[in-house]
């Protein structure tokens, strides 16, 4: 039986909510507190404890983690990379005083342990573009990738200073059918899938051949249950690990999406994105994952569109 109490900011976003209910099967719902801005969602509504509460006012979240007896949280709360460029201020407040906030947390209550996403938003324009590597240049030329990199530094420091258990993933683009994407550059990947059926067409504002790597959120929440369930000795990377599963352009996905939707058709309409998109990798090398704790995905392209058009439809 697990007695840990885990608490999850962030929870009624993208994966907020996915991750909340797999933690509550696992834990089982009493034990999995579900914590944001908003001040419900209905996706969660009747499945377990929500708390309405803000990751920057510290003294709160302390009051939370103490009175609920919290033993682990899940950080989720963050402002991604399309937003963040349309206010780089307030993405780094919020991406890097959230983060510290949770770890100075962690510190004092002697938490058990902590999970806070990365993204392959850290690697910039140096970065080898195929296949990169876990450690190579890493010069992220957005105010996202910055704040992320600058989290994996302290996510390092504060297991190797004051030994907290925190884990971390650098997340590919997610895809996923239950809760809306929150402002992201690989967003697209959903929103075709839902004019696809609403439509059967979509206006893309990432050009045709702009490869990006990408995830289907069950195995995105796998991979997170898995890190953190893993003994901590085989936890060699305590800044963040690189995780893969696909990586596809636009004309590819909708080359699938045509498979089983005959009548659709995608236009190109680039915008401001395609510039971050640009300076990301088209692949992504996991194989540290692999070889520390057994990381496998399950979907690729396909798969994860004939789940999709059918959860969607
Ligand atoms: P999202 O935008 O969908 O959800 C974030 C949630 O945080 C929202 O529900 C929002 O209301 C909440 N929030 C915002 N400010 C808050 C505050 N001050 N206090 C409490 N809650 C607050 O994001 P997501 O896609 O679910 O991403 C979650 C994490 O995963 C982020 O750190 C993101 O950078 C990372 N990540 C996501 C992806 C992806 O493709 N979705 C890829 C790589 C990394
Ligand atoms: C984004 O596009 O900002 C996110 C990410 C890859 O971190 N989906």
């Amino acid at each position: 039986m697990h007695k840990e109490k885990i608490l999850v900011i962030g929870a009624s976003g993208q994966i907020g909510v996915e991750l909340t209910l797999a933690l509550r099967k696992m834990y089982g719902a009493a034990q999995v507190v579900a914590a944001d801005l908003r001040e419900q969602n209905p996706l969660l509504a009747g499945t377990g404890p929500y708390v309405s509460l803000d990751v920057m006012n510290k003294e709160m979240l302390h009051v939370q983690v103490i009175r609920q007896n919290i033993t682990q949280i899940y950080l989720l709360a963050a402002i991604l990379s399309a937003t963040g460029e349309k206010n780089p201020s307030l993405a780094w407040n919020l991406n890097m005083q959230g983060l510290l906030n949770v770890l100075d947390i962690a510190r004092e209550e002697k938490l058990s342990k902590v999970f806070w996403p990365s993204s392959i938003a850290v690697f910039g324009p140096s970065s080898p573009r195929i296949n990169c590597p876990q450690q190579t240049i890493i010069e992220p030329t957005t105010i996202y990738g910055i704040s992320k990199y600058a989290g994996e530094f302290w996510c390092h420091y504060y297991w190797q200073r004051y030994g907290v258990d925190v884990r971390s993933i650098r997340y590919p683009g997610l895809i996923s059918y239950k809760s809306e994407p929150g402002g992201g550059t690989t967003d697209y990947a959903v929103e075709i899938y839902h004019e696809a059926l609403a439509k059967q067409s979509y206006n893309c504002f990432l050009k045709e051949d702009t490869y990006l790597p990408m995830m289907y959120m069950p195995d995105a929440i796998r991979a997170t249950t898995e890190l953190m369930e893993a003994a901590a000795e085989r936890i060699a990377i305590r800044n963040s690990y690189n995780l893969s599963a696909m990586s596809f352009s636009p004309a590819e996905i909708a080359a699938s999406i045509k498979r089983q939707l005959s009548a659709f058709s995608i236009s190109y309409r680039p915008d401001y994105r395609q510039a971050i998109a640009d300076s990301w990798p088209q692949s992504i090398d996991d194989s540290v994952a692999r070889r520390d704790w057994g990381w496998k995905p399950q979907y690729d392209l396909d798969a994860m569109t004939e789940d999709m058009l059918l959860n969607l439809g």
